[in-house]
């Protein structure tokens, strides 16, 4: 039995990171190979990308006397992994960015051969602090900070790294090569500050926990923040506060109290996929316990069930939200990359927030995205036969904004699950969106070609249980395609609703190249990287459909061309 579960658990593993671009494959001849003539047939337009070369996690993203900024891995000379410095750009709206020279690149013997992944805080002093990870003349990693040269500079521009620099090194037996990805700071009840860094201990995924008085000297405490057998190495950790009771309003990281609930995220290195729990942080133990509504492992829950990771929150001072960052990567080949000249993207900043339920999170894009809207359409009370999938007409298909809410006489006509059925991203692949079912498959064709030989189906699927109706959410790019060798997951996760009042609701954004799909406001997330051959451009079609037994209606539905910000590198 045990056997068993531990096969199937590496069985998983190979297959996730099997198709995944990890973000630290060598490859040197590709590694400085300056691209700056890119082919752009593929680029988004309004979601966050450097002009040419390779991207990957977004870096401690923070707003800052009245800009935000944004610093992300990059590597200046290639669009592969590698020569990791951090990129900066600063916006106003975090839709319009301005590309800055790095702010931090390796430089010292503690950094040399990169400077990897960290996070900012801003003291109460208002003075912000970047902590990174730094990898050493031996490849060792190592913990440092930096701050800001100048700090009337408003945007910040050069970042230096104080003597006393590193201020955590692997503790002796430690594994030197997992041992990364510092926290913003948070501070106690006793003034002392806290941060994590991820790290493992054999196959033991762990936060370990350092504390200081001033932000110069920090020890390490004797035991994790938080630890799990089984999971890897834990890159990226997040830590922070969300409240019970106060809705979409976000709160500072140093926050405790009363309806206060914590949030521990970790980026699996192993499957590439995050997931996060919700859970009580002990203070006076510096101890975080995850609740037992919450799966404290691989299959734990996720902010997003398709191409997402290594992603980041901070606390937005300006109007009170968490904002969650997170890193798309490609589903493209390693030689499509060099051939267009860049790779990855940064998805579009969301707020993120406590579900009053207790049990998840909700999120979703910021309001400012709105303001790329252009042209829109508009449908309602559209009844929706078995079969049926008109277009929608009238925006720009490549480049929109869709949002819809369906509804269903009864759930009848649901189709029985078997609760064998546990992997949402199988029974996808199994009951795509071209299996007739009962209530569903239901939702948008996005970035699909004149006949329908390529598309990406976003979409919900219900079943009844036999404690409740079972909502499955997809984002199938299983067909998106016609060029072969490249990663078409059938991406999915279940959505945790009571169906009440017999309604769905979806939002995609599409981009050329990419679609992201908000289920029921926000319950459920999904990203999908897609390349297709002919749906490009002006030649990419979108549709609402239902392939269910059950007519469904489309109460209403919004959708926008989008704009291309005015500003973006
Ligand atoms: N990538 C960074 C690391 C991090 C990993 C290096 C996650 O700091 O652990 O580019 O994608």
């Amino acid at each position: 039995m045990v056997y068993l579960k531990v096969l199937s658990i590496l069985i998983y593993i190979f297959s996730c990171a099997w198709h995944s671009h990890g973000s630290h494959e060598i490859y040197p001849e590709y590694q400085s190979l300056d691209i700056d003539d890119v082919n752009t047939t593929y680029k988004t337009a309004y979601h966050f990308q450097p002009k040419n070369h390779w991207i990957n996690n977004p870096n401690g993203p923070m707003y800052f006397n009245g800009v935000y900024h944004l610093f992300y891995q990059y590597n200046p000379w290639g669009a592969v992994w590698g020569n990791i410095v951090w990129a900066h750009s600063v916006s106003k709206d975090m839709v319009n960015w301005e590309s800055l020279d790095p702010a931090i690149f390796p430089s010292e013997t503690y950094d040399i051969n990169g400077c990897w992944s960290g996070s900012a805080t801003v003291l109460p002093s208002n003075k912000p602090v970047i902590m990174y990870t730094g990898i050493d003349l031996t490849i060792r990693q190592l913990q440092n900070y930096a701050v800001p040269k100048n700090l009337s500079d408003p945007y910040l521009r050069e970042w230096v790294k104080p003597k006393n620099n590193p201020i955590a090194v692997p503790d002796k037996g430690e594994n030197a090569s997992a041992f990364r990805d510092p926290t913003t700071a948070w501070k106690g009840k006793d003034g002392h500050w806290r941060i994590v860094v991820g790290g493992k201990r054999d196959l033991r995924g762990m936060t370990h926990l350092y504390r200081s008085k001033d932000f110069k000297n920090w020890i390490k405490a004797k035991h994790p923040l938080h630890s799990v057998p089984n999971t890897g190495m834990w890159e990226c950790p997040d830590f922070y506060p969300v409240s019970l009771s106060a809705g979409k309003t976000g709160l500072d990281t140093s926050m405790l109290g009363g309806d206060i609930k914590h949030v521990l995220k970790v980026s699996l290195d192993l499957t590439r996929y995050e997931y996060y729990t919700i859970g009580t942080y002990l203070p006076e133990k510096d101890r975080y316990v995850p609740d037992n509504t919450s799966i404290d492992g691989w299959a734990g829950l996720r902010y997003d069930y398709g191409n997402f990771y290594a992603s980041k929150t901070f606390y937005d001072p300006l109007k009170i939200r968490r904002i969650l960052w997170g890193w798309a990567n490609e589903s493209d080949t390693r030689d499509d990359d060099v051939a267009k000249g860049w790779a990855g993207i940064q998805l579009i900043p969301r707020t993120i927030w406590l579900d009053p339920n207790g049990k998840q999170l909700l999120q979703w894009p910021i309001e400012e995205i709105e303001s790329l809207r252009d042209q829109k359409v508009e449908m309602s009370n559209l009844k929706l036969q078995k079969g049926d999938f008109p277009e929608i007409k009238g925006v720009t298909a490549a480049q929109a904004d869709v949002e819809v809410v369906f509804s269903f006489p009864s759930l009848e006509k649901a189709e029985n699950f078997d609760e064998s059925w546990d992997n949402a991203e199988n029974l996808c692949a199994q009951k795509g969106s071209q299996v007739q079912g009962g209530i569903g498959p239901f939702g948008l064709l996005t970035l699909a070609s004149e006949k329908l030989e390529e598309f990406t189906p976003v979409f919900f699927r219900i079943f009844k249980a036999q404690k409740k109706n079972v909502v499955l959410m997809c984002s199938n790019a299983s067909r998106s395609s016609l060029s072969p060798n490249l990663y078409k997951p059938s991406f999915a996760g279940f959505v945790d609703v009571d169906l009440t009042d017999n309604k769905l609701s979806l939002r995609s954004l599409i981009d050329n190249s990419v679609v992201e799909s908000f289920g029921e406001k926000g319950k459920t997330c999904i990203t999908s990287r897609v390349y297709p051959s002919l749906a490009i451009a002006d030649n990419v079609h979108l549709y609402v459909f239902n392939n269910g037994s059950e007519t469904l209606t489309v109460e209403n539905l919004h959708a926008w061309s989008m704009k291309r910000p005015t500003t973006m590198n």
